[in-house]
Formats: C-alpha cells, structure tokens, sequence
C-alpha cells in the first residue's frame, strides 16, 4: 500500500478542565478514508506550528466555538456564542501558513469559519438574531446523522467535482455563518435560505470547506465519503 498520508485535526479546548476535545468521529472519517489523523495540540508559537505543518501532510480544521468577531473587524454582538482566543490564535496562524505553502486544508463547521477568517473574510455572528431565521433552522439536535436541509454546490464547481452531486442533503449544527467570503474564497455552495455552507480557495484544488458536518455522514452518505477521500488524496499527493 502507498504511504498513509497524515492528517493533522485542531480541537477545540475545555480550559477550565484543561482538555483537547474532539470527537472520535473525525477520526474514524479520516482513517476510513486511508489517512492517518493525529490531534494537533493549540500552541500559538509560530516556529513550533512550523513544525507540526512540517510533520503532517494534510490539516483538518474541525468544528467548536466562535472565532472572537474582532478577528474580522466588529464588536461582540449579544447573539455570539463562546470564544477561546487562544484557539482563534492557533488555527488562524495555522491555516495561513498551510495555505501558503499550498498544504491541502478541509475546514468543518468552525473549520470553513476559520479558512474565512483567516483569508479576509466575514462572519454572521448570529444566524437567528441577525438574519431573523427561525431558531432551529441550522442547529438540529442529536441524532447528527440526520438530514437537516440540502446544499446546492455550483455546477463544475470543486465540490460539485468531489462529491459527484450538485445537491447534498447534509446536517447542520451551527448558528453562524460565513458573511462575505472575501476576496480569497469562491462561493461553492449555498442552501435554499441563502446560507453559504461550502467554499474553496481560489487558484487551488486542495483548500476547502463545509459548513455542516461530513464526518457525521459517512456512513449514509457517499458524497460525504468523498470529501474525506478527497482530502486524503491530495494529502498523498502533497506528501509524496
Ligand atoms: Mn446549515
């Protein structure tokens, strides 16, 4: 068998209890998929991210908290939900230096949030309070492999190309989302009530995220099968 490429995730934190958290889930998307995943630890010097880039073949950036809106320029609003600004600190370093050197990067929920961020782009700190939807409509509950709403993916776009389908039915756990994109992402998947769910970095083919949750889907879903599959590819080719 080829080389297993190396997929390295970021977490999020329990400070209080001083603990990575992340789910097995992530994991098992990536293992299934041929990629060897490791859990990044959240340092914020930026000669031992360095490191951990040179030691991996492939970033995950996985879901969690919200990224302190005085990243993208604006104040806290009421409807913002909880921040670790060390976090914020890691990934953001993180995914600039990865896209810099052309490293392929899948951003998951906070991940696509992050990859935005990062790239200069904006976020909709609340989707209820600030959009007026329905509270509900992008946050379901458990069971998480459930279908929560479809997302349109442009046609020839990169993710229409991985997963084989202009419409993904996909869940949804999350109540921001990305505003504006910037000027570094392309718009690659929308759904029905407007909301930007999956982007891609100009110029490249290995940089991308999702708003909802893939790893969740696997085991139902081929076009989520193929996100992991497809990331774990480039990293092989990265790597190699
Ligand atoms: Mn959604």
């Amino acid at each position: 068998m080829e080389k297993r490429p190396i997929i390295g995730i970021s977490a999020s934190r329990s400070e209080e209890n001083g603990q990575l958290i992340l789910k097995e889930t992530y994991f098992d998307a990536i293992l299934r998929a041929g990629g060897l995943p490791v859990a990044l630890p959240c340092v914020t010097d930026e000669e031992t991210i360095r490191r951990l880039l040179d030691a991996v073949d492939g970033l995950l950036l996985s879901g969690g908290g919200d990224i302190h809106p005085g990243r993208y320029g604006e104040d806290v609003l009421p409807g913002c939900g909880k921040i670790d600004e060390k976090r914020d600190a890691f990934e953001l370093t993180l995914t600039r230096m990865a896209v810099e050197r052309g490293m392929p990067v899948l951003g998951i929920c906070r991940g696509i949030q992050v990859l935005a961020v990062a790239l200069g782009g904006t976020l909709f700190q609340d989707l209820a309070s600030q959009l007026g939807l329905p509270a509900g409509q992008h946050m379901q509950q458990p069971p998480y492999d459930d279908y929560k709403h479809a997302v349109r993916f442009e046609e020839h776009g990169l993710l229409a190309r991985i997963t084989g389908t202009t419409t993904m039915l996909t869940n949804s756990m999350h109540h921001q989302a990305i505003r504006d994109a910037g000027p570094n992402l392309i718009i690659e998947g929308i759904t029905m009530d407007g909301i930007v769910e999956a982007v891609s970095l100009k110029g490249s083919d290995a940089v991308f995220g999702v708003e909802f949750h893939p790893e969740h889907l696997t085991r139902f879903s081929d076009a989520a099968e193929r996100i992991f599959a497809y990331l774990v590819k480039k990293a092989a080719a990265y790597g190699a």
